[in-house]
Order: C-alpha cells, then structure tokens, then sequence
C-alpha cells in the first residue's frame, strides 16, 4: 500500500509523565512537510538520556509531555517531505539528534560538531515549523531529540539525517546514533588520547565502555575501567581496560586518593565521566595529572547541576572539557562509523547486550537504573 502523503497509524512508547512507565499506544504519524523526512523505524536501543527523561532528571522544564522518546535507532526512508533531495524512499538511514546543517556558525567551524541549527525547536520538543507530527486519541504528542525513534514510524527534518550503507544491519548500527559514537569519539575526537598514556574511564555502559574502546584504538598503554558494578569489568577488559576498579571496595579512601597514589602522585593523562554525576566528575578531575591532564565530562546532569572545583588544582594545566555526540559531524561521520562497522574495523556486537520487543522497554529500564548491561535493541517487527 502506497502511505506516502497519507497519515500512518502505528505503535509507539509514550511517555504521558514524568516518573511513570513508557505506555504502548497507537498513534497517528502526519505525513512528512517540506524539508522532514518519514522513517519507518527498524531497531531502536536504549540510552541513558532517554532514562534521564523519563526519571524527571533531563530538562524537565523545558519539555512537555507526552512525548516520544529514542534517539539512537535506525530505519528506511518511508517517504520525503517537498524540496529533500538527500534522501528517498527506500534509503537506509540513521537519524541523528545532533543534526548538520552546514550552514550555521557552527557546522562551517571545525573547531565544533555542535550544529545550532534547530536547537530551540528541538529541546521544545517540535519540528522545524514548531508543530509536531504525532498524536494519540486526539491529542498533540512531543517529539524528542529531534528523533523519537522509540515509535514505529517517525518524522525527521533533513539536517537531522543521514544515508549510510544498505548492507549494514539496522539492529546493530542503530547504536552509532549515540551511545558507540558519543564514547569512542569521546576518546579520539575530544581528548585526543596519544599513544602510551594512561586513561581513566568512570561509568561503564555503551558510552563509558565505548570510550574504553577509543583509548585502546589510540594506542592508551594504561586503562583503568571503573564501575560500581563488578560484573562490568569482563567486558570493560574484553574492550581494552588492562584495570577494573570498583569504588565500593575502597572503602573510606575517594577513588582520586587510591589514583593519585598507584600512580606515584603523577595522575592520569585522560579521565571520562560518562555516568551523569557532579560528584564523579570531581573525581575524574582530580584524578587527573595535575599540568596535562585532561578530564572530559561526557554523563549529562539535570539543566541546574554545578560543579564545584578548587581554583589551584586548574591553574597548572589540568584541562577540563565536554564533549558531545563524539566531537563527530552527524552527515559527515556516520556514515563512516557504519563502513568501520562493515570493515570489522569497529566492535558493536558486544555492545547489545539483549534483543527486546518494544513492550519490553519499561524493564530494560529497570536493568539501566541499577547499572546492569550495556544497550537493549528494540526490533520493530
Ligand atoms: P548507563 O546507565 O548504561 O551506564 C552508566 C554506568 O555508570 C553503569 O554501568 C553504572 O553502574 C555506572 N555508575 C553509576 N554510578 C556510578 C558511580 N557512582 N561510580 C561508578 N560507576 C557508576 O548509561 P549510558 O552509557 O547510556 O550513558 C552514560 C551517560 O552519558 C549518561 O549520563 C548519558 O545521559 C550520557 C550521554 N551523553 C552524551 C553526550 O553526547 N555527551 C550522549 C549520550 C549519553
Ligand atoms: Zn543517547
């Protein structure tokens, strides 16, 4: 049956509130406008920005509800809205909620993969146009990251797309969409991890054992992987990690002292916190080699979060920085990250930790929430 133009009825998660389980509706997807693209949804895993979300911990007052939630996911072109020409139907495609427009300040800068673009519109949870293209029983439902790919079809605008190989399959790339990407680009692309040096990683879902991952492809001598789970050190070194470290088993000491004293006094030359928690970030500072040592912040605390640290311990040259999305460039790189996939060059597998159906979401939730497996990919039937 030909859907182009027409509305679609299909299944989504909804999230209706903060603090409450994602609720399996039907819903009504408008057909693409001018410069949006529909994408039949064909895999979808699970990131811990979604969970942020739904836990009422991520903007919650910039965002509305009810929304559509996902935005690491993969799928085909259902049909394009007038004027896209980077697309058709048919493409395979990986949605990207850090899009590229090219055009903006930003996309023309290398000094940033940050497109400003559609920023306002996107944490408002609507289209380009500021409406949205989703609604349950009558009622408006928000679009997230410019994604919301935890639906089985969705709307996308152009800049927030990209065509990769048709060979690849969707339920495994659809994790560079975030997770793989934000971690390993962490490593390659923002900290710029040199050959022989010591790395530190904090928190080890698919972003945090990503960015394990990116150290070891930058030739890292030292890893240390640290998790409050224990069950994630096999993996970790499985990745690269050649150390796990577990900041329950210290005791009183602050896993910075335990660092700083392993390491003769000297630090690490490139910590990550990739958990999305002010206090681990000092850690990962302060772990840091106190004149080069550069601490990337990957974890995403609510909006009002600050993080306090002592003057004196930056002034020697200890970096600080962020990193989003990798430091990649959504059109450019994506594409390339899934051609590492198909060379063999880049591992994902072990990074999908369970195959899910969408009714199953609520309970991969639950395993994120106390820190147990990697990415559960939802496969749209
Ligand atoms: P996840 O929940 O799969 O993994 C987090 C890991 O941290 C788990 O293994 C936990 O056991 C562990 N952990 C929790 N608390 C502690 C602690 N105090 N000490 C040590 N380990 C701990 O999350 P994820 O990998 O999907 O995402 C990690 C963060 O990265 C999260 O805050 C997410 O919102 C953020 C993120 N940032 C970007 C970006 O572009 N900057 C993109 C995607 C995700
Ligand atoms: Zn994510």
């Amino acid at each position: 049956m030909d859907t182009a133009g027409k509305p679609i009825t299909c299944k989504a998660a909804v999230l209706w509130e903060f603090n409450k389980p994602l609720s399996f509706e039907t819903i009504e997807v408008a057909p693409p406008k001018a410069g949006e693209v529909r994408i039949k949804v064909v895999a979808n895993s699970t990131c811990h920005s979604d969970l942020h979300v739904i836990d009422g911990a991520l903007w919650e007052k910039r965002m509305q509800c009810p929304l559509i939630l996902g935005h690491e996911g993969a799928g085909i072109v259902e049909s394009v809205g007038e004027g896209v020409t980077e697309v058709q139907a048919g493409d395979h495609v990986i949605p990207l909620w850090n899009p590229q427009c090219r055009e903006c300040e930003n996309c023309k800068s290398n000094k940033t993969n940050v497109c400003s673009k559609l920023r306002d519109t996107q944490n408002a949870g609507l289209m380009p146009d500021k409406t949205t293209r989703f609604t349950c029983n009558g009622k408006t439902v928000y679009h997230f990251m410019g994604c919301s790919t935890f639906s089985e079809y969705t709307v996308v605008s152009d800049l927030s797309i990209c065509k990769i190989n048709p060979e690849a399959p969707l339920d495994k790339v659809c994790v560079i969409g975030c997770g793989i990407s934000t971690g390993y680009g962490a490593a390659i692309n923002s900290a710029k991890v040199t050959e022989g040096s010591s790395c530190a990683v904090f928190g080890l879902g698919a972003v945090g054992l990503s960015a394990v991952m990116g150290c070891k492809a930058a030739g890292a001598k030292t890893i240390i992987a640290i998790d409050i789970n224990p069950d994630k050190a096999e993996i970790a070194k499985k990745l690269g990690a050649t150390d796990f470290m577990n900041p329950k088993d210290l005791g009183q000491i602050p896993i910075e002292g335990v660092i700083l004293q392993q390491t003769g006094g000297r630090g690490i030359d490139f910590t990550f916190e990739c958990i999305g928690n002010a206090a681990t970030m000092k850690s990962a500072f302060y772990s840091c080699h106190n004149a080069w040592g550069v601490c990337t912040i990957v974890g995403v605390t609510p909006p009002t979060q600050e993080l306090s640290i002592i003057t004196l311990a930056i002034v020697a040259g200890r970096k600080l920085q962020g990193s989003v999305f990798g430091g990649y460039k959504g059109k450019d790189d994506v594409p390339k990250l899934v051609e590492q996939y198909m060379n063999k060059e880049l591992n994902i597998d072990d990074f999908i930790s369970q195959n899910i159906k969408l009714e199953e979401v609520n309970e991969a939730f639950d395993t994120m929430r106390q820190g147990k497996l990697a990415r559960s990919v939802v496969k749209f039937e």
